[in-house]
């Protein structure tokens, strides 16, 4: 028994000594943990900055193609100004007001379009208050309105009914 806590009393002198004389030495042991992992998180590509600053050449592309041309436009936005979307004056933008009955009945559109944004990776502008719901969309990816704008508009206008 005696040889036991002998030999624990002087692995714990041994611990305080390491930390009491060297914590500098502890300390950078940490630090340079912590860095190199955090390198490793930014150089790895399949880290979590890598997935964050990827774009797909394809979905760019795609996207650039989304946008309206002269011809789209008249065919595609009549429907919507006539359900009464109004084209911004200083944007390429259409907009609409929707009221509801209430701010449940508001919100529950809401939730049913935000699961189309995150469908389509594509998200209105929007405002609420009460059961009011102010919309706006656009395409910044392309500065201007895209097919995404007409889809969106028209399934709101769809489910608005
Ligand atoms: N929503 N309205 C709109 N316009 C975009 O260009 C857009 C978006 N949601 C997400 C998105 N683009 C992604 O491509 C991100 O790169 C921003």
């Amino acid at each position: 028994m005696i040889l036991l806590s002998s030999s624990r009393s002087l692995y714990n002198t041994v611990c305080s000594i390491a930390i009491h004389f060297h914590p500098a030495a502890v300390a950078g042991a940490v630090q340079s943990a912590i860095v190199s992992k955090s390198i490793n998180s930014i150089t790895s590509r399949t880290g979590p900055v890598a997935r964050l600053v990827s774009v797909s050449p394809l979905s760019t592309k795609r996207k650039m193609a989304d946008k309206l041309s002269k011809e789209q436009r008249d065919t595609d936005l009549s429907p919507l100004l006539k359900a009464g979307w109004k084209i911004q004056d200083n944007r390429d933008a259409i907009e609409k007001e929707f009221l509801f009955k209430n701010f449940n009945e508001a919100f529950g559109f809401m939730s049913r379009v935000a699961l189309l944004a995150e469908k389509m990776d594509h998200h209105p502008e929007w405002f609420n208050v009460y059961n009011k719901v102010q919309v706006t969309l656009s395409s910044h990816d392309v500065n201007g309105l895209s097919k995404r704008d007409i889809k969106m508009a028209t399934f709101m206008d769809t489910i608005f009914k």
